[in-house]
C-alpha cells in the first residue's frame, strides 16, 4: 500500500493524479504546508527539505521524496506511462518540469497572485518566464501530441497541474491553441480528474 504525504498544490497533483492512473489504492495523509506541519522533525525524516509530496511503500517499506523521482518509482514499479523506447525524450521533459517550468510558474504565483504590488521587477520577471513557458510548450505541442512523442507519459503528469492553475497566470491559455488541445485532452482523463480533487473538495478542473 502507498501512503502519500501531500497537500492539495500542482506538486501534490502531480501524484494522486499518477496513483489514479496507474489504479492503486492509496492512503492520503495531509500535510498543512500554511500551519509549517512540513517542519516537524518526524516529517524532515522522510522529506529533508521539508517539501510535500513523499510517499511511503509500505510493500516493500520505502519513502522516496521529490515528486519527480516519485513519478520515476511509480512509473517503474506500475510499468506504465515510462515506455523504455520513449525514456530518453521522458526524462528530458520531465526533468524540465521539475528543474524549470515549476519553479518558475512557482515563482509567478509568489509576486502575481499571493503578493502584487511588493515587486515590480519579481512581478515583471517571472510573468514574462512564464508566457514564454507557454509559448515554448505550445510550439512543442504544435509537433507532437505529448511533451515527449505520441504517448501520455509522467512527464504529461508532472506538467498538467502546473498549467491547471492557468486562472492564476492571467496570460490567456486559449490563446496558446496547441497548449490548450493538450491541457483539455488530459483534463478529460477519469484519473485526472479524480486526482485533481485528492482532498475531495469538489474542486473541478478550470477551462481554458
Ligand atoms: N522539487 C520539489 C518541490 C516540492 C515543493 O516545492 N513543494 C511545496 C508545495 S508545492 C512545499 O512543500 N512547500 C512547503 C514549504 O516550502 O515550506 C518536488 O518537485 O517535489
Amino acid at each position: 500500500m502507498i501512503e502519500l504525504f501531500s497537500a492539495d498544490t500542482p506538486n501534490g497533483k502531480k501524484i494522486s493524479i499518477m496513483l489514479e492512473e496507474i489504479s492503486y489504492e492509496y492512503k492520503l495523509t495531509k500535510i498543512d504546508i500554511s500551519s509549517g506541519e512540513q517542519f516537524k522533525p518526524e516529517f524532515i525524516k522522510i522529506s529533508p527539505f521539508s517539501k510535500i509530496p513523499v510517499i511511503k511503500d509500505h510493500d516493500v517499506n520505502e519513502t522516496v521524496f521529490e515528486s519527480g523521482a516519485i513519478l520515476i518509482y511509480l512509473a517503474e514499479k506500475s510499468k506504465k506511462f515510462y515506455d523504455k523506447e520513449d525514456r530518453l525524450k521522458i526524462n528530458q521533459w520531465l526533468m524540465a518540469q521539475i528543474g524549470y517550468i515549476g519553479p518558475m510558474i512557482g515563482q509567478h504565483h509568489q509576486f502575481h497572485h499571493y503578493n502584487p504590488g511588493k515587486s515590480n521587477f519579481g512581478e515583471e520577471r517571472y510573468f514574462k518566464i512564464t508566457k514564454k513557458i507557454y509559448q515554448d510548450l505550445d510550439d512543442r505541442l504544435a509537433n507532437s501530441k505529448y511533451l515527449a512523442g505520441k504517448k501520455y507519459s509522467i512527464a504529461d503528469i508532472a506538467t498538467w497541474p502546473w498549467i491547471a492553475r492557468h486562472e492564476w497566470h492571467d496570460i490567456g491559455l486559449k490563446k496558446y491553441k496547441n497548449l490548450s488541445r493538450w491541457y483539455l485532452d488530459i483534463a478529460n482523463r477519469e484519473a485526472v480528474i479524480k486526482g485533481y480533487d485528492f482532498f475531495k473538495k469538489g474542486l473541478v478542473i478550470p477551462k481554458p
